[in-house]
């Protein structure tokens, strides 16, 4: 085991394995806790810290890892990911074999089905798969953010000789029920997994934590095959990773767990950014002074597509106020007139007007705030007009009425919560 691991951690060794994977994306779920941010868009197509789109940090996870061949599986509200995957990842140049391939549910098998679960959407491109050749596969959720190198999980997937290995991270219990839940061996073997089990298995000797799957695989190429078509012949399966073929072939394979970690063995960062509350707090944790993902990390960039905006400005307005911002993020083409910006991630192309303030929110991109406005633990989706005036995050009982408040208090306010019709093309 030793000297296998010598072998392959070899700079050399490792890019011949990140050259010899092929990265599968799903990308076609629904997203429905995103409430209304994802009525026209899937939830990988987010937008997210700024500038971003969530999908983009998987994506330069891998590109980043040594792996550019990726294809990314859509279904449901595609256009806008789709739109997005051309305009940002049009980079990767086929001709030395790169590629960030769509793979849309286009029903080209006999059963003439959309995906069913996420191992239908890989088992319906089998084909294609197979037609790459990969020696192995890195099956990715891609609606998480965090920045991770996957050729160190596939130098752990390789050298344990696993037939697969699950990405893992420890999270409160109470949050693991939303998760696939594992226990493993000392050797970090899975035993037993669980998918959003009730009463999550606590880590021996960690109360309070259970070991969570990241929803990340590493697959070795002819196991994958093997697994999905006997998944496909069962009769009674979701064709579902988490719900199907983790939990029934962990004790008929080598099926490993692999811990995501810092370099200095701390958990590393990963937030699902699934619900309304979550989605607003990852943006928040971007606003810190020092935040546990560093975007501004030269070894690791995350790629995205870039809207061609001037830089953002910040003036006096008529009556002398100044346009300010602080702890905030503020992007390209913004402008802040006479306005206050706290603690917010404010996406491209936004403008705030005379005596606004906006504090703990997040305005997606071409959002205009009018004068006199006081917006509090906000999201504002893109392209909403908040008119003159508007008091949002004061009165929860009052928004209510008007917008989507969460348990915890955020308030959601899209375009057509404030009366406005948007062409679609302008919601995406
Ligand atoms: P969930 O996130 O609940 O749990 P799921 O809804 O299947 O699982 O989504 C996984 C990924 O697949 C998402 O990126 C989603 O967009 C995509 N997806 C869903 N259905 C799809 C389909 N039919 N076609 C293409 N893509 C699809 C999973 C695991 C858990 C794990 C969590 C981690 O099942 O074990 O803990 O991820 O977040
Ligand atoms: P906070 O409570 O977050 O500190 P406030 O909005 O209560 O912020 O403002 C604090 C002080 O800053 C007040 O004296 C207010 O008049 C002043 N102030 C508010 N907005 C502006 C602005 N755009 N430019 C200059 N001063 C401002």
């Amino acid at each position: 085991q030793a000297k296998l691991y010598r072998y392959y951690t070899e700079p050399k060794m490792v890019t011949e394995l990140t050259r010899k994977t092929l990265a599968l994306v799903l990308a076609g779920g629904e997203g429905s806790r995103l409430k209304d941010l994802t009525m026209w868009r899937a939830k990988p197509a987010v937008p997210f810290g700024g500038k971003y789109r969530i999908i983009d940090f998987a994506l330069s996870n891998c590109v980043n890892s040594g792996i550019r061949r990726v294809g990314v599986l859509t279904q449901y509200k595609s256009h806008s990911m789709i739109r997005h995957l051309q305009r940002a990842w049009g980079f990767m140049r086929a001709e030395i074999g790169e590629f960030v391939e769509i793979l849309p549910a286009q029903q080209r098998t006999s059963k003439k089905e959309w995906y069913q679960g996420t191992a239908d959407a890989l088992f319906q491109n089998i084909d294609i798969v197979q037609r790459h050749d990969p020696d192995y596969v890195l099956v990715l959720g891609g609606d998480h953010i965090y920045t991770m190198d996957y050729s160190k999980m596939l130098v752990h997937h390789v050298n344990s000789g696993a037939d697969f290995t699950v990405g893992c991270i420890e999270v409160p219990v109470e949050e693991a029920k939303g998760f696939g839940v594992m226990s493993v061996d000392e050797g970090l073997r899975i035993t037993k997994f669980t998918e959003k089990p009730a009463h999550p298995e606590e880590i021996a000797g960690k109360p309070g934590m259970a070991l969570a799957s990241m929803g990340i695989y590493i697959f070795s190429r002819d196991f994958l095959y093997k697994v999905l078509y006997e998944d496909a012949a069962k009769t009674q399966s979701s064709r579902d990773f988490g719900k199907d073929i983790i939990p029934s072939n962990i004790h008929k394979s080598v099926a490993m767990a692999y811990p995501f970690r810092k370099d200095n063995g701390e958990p590393g960062y990963w937030r699902d950014v699934g619900t309304v509350h979550s989605y607003w707090q990852a943006n928040m944790e971007l606003c810190a002074v020092e935040p546990e993902l560093n975007l501004y990390d030269r070894d690791w960039a995350i790629w995205t597509y870039q809207p061609q905006y001037p830089p953002a400005k910040f003036v006096f307005d008529d009556d002398g106020r100044r346009g300010e911002a602080i702890d905030s993020l503020i992007s390209a083409g913004c402008i802040l007139s006479g306005a206050r910006v706290k603690r917010s991630m404010v996406f491209f192309a936004t403008t705030i007007e005379s005596y606004s303030s906006v504090k703990d929110s997040v305005i997606l991109p071409k959002v205009s705030i009018g004068k006199n406005c006081r917006i509090t633990k906000a999201i504002i989706d893109k392209g909403t007009v908040i008119p003159d005036g508007t008091i949002i995050g004061e009165d929860l009982e009052l928004d209510r009425k008007r917008f989507h408040v969460t348990p915890e208090g955020i308030v959601l306010v899209t375009a057509e919560m404030m009366g406005q019709k948007l062409r679609t093309g302008d919601r995406d």
